[in-house]
């Protein structure tokens, strides 16, 4: 309760702030977008992790004031990245929020930003309740010429029926397949299905997770067609990212 009053009024302090962590073509030398994860500067607590306050604001509601605010911040900042794409997790919260298209829309036109450029990544939380309700703001979305992305691809219940039915762009493996490549046998096959479905459906397939070189090599091999993971880069501050662009365009 305290830290529900606490966030309201942090969102309106400006304690929370955005990094942004790039993902790689496959063989990880170019940056093809980045990735923003929101961050809690508590003033007295320090940093708070999104793990601990994402799942509160999802339950007390503030997640789409603050999702709103992650959007057009992640936005105006890909502006200044001249072609490099941003993606946004989307909370299911906010996907029933009814005026999220809208939202991206105006978001969209008031940074200036082109619509390919913002990706939303989404979990299957979205499909679970409504799913054709889910289906078509997905389609809407697409009108508006976002890019698409399912998040923690592998975790969920039957996210191959979802494939089927739903306009994603992009895949992202889970990266507890990712850390498994290099101790579990098991994990490459099933990595090499998800690429080959990937490839099969003309949805782009990104490794999250990416810590080892054997990881990198592996997927690599098996021709990912992006990569993401701390042995890459961490996340980063945008002016940070802006430095990397012009180091490695
Ligand atoms: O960045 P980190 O690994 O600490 O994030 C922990 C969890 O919080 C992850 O599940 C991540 O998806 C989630 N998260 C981070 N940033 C955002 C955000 O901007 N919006 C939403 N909805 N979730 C986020
Ligand atoms: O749920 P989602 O996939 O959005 O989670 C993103 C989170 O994963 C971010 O908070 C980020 O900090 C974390 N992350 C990114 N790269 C790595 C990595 O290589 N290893 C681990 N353990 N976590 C990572
Ligand atoms: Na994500
Ligand atoms: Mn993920």
């Amino acid at each position: 309760r305290q830290m529900t009053e606490g966030m309201r009024n942090s969102l309106a302090a400006g304690e929370f702030y955005l990094e942004y962590q790039p993902r790689f073509d496959a063989r990880g030398r170019h940056i093809r977008s980045a990735e923003a994860l929101v961050r809690w500067a508590h003033p007295e607590r320090g940093r708070i992790s999104p793990a601990e306050f994402i799942p509160l604001a999802e339950q007390n509601g503030l997640i789409v004031p603050l999702g709103d605010w992650i959007m057009r911040t992640a936005c105006e900042t890909a502006t200044h990245w001249h072609g490099i794409g941003v993606s946004v997790n989307v909370s299911p919260v906010q996907f029933r929020d009814a005026d999220f298209v809208q939202k991206v829309r105006d978001c969209l036109e008031e940074t200036g930003l082109e619509p390919s450029l913002l990706e939303l990544e989404v979990t299957e939380g979205i499909l679970l309740e409504d799913a054709d309700r889910a289906i078509s703001l997905l389609k809407e979305l697409k009108k508006v010429g976002v890019t698409l992305a399912m998040d923690d691809f592998g975790t969920g219940y039957s996210s191959l029926s979802y494939l089927r039915n739903f306009p994603f762009d992009v895949i992202k493996i889970d990266r507890s397949f990712v850390s498994d490549l290099d101790r579990k046998e098991s994990a490459r096959p099933i990595v090499q299905a998800i690429l080959g479905l990937g490839r099969a459906l003309g949805i782009s397939v990104t490794a999250e997770g990416v810590e080892t070189n054997e990881q990198l090599a592996i997927l690599t091999a098996d021709h990912c067609n992006e990569v993401q993971g701390f042995l890459l880069a961490r996340p980063l501050r945008a002016e940070q990212v802006a430095e990397l662009l012009q180091e490695m365009p």
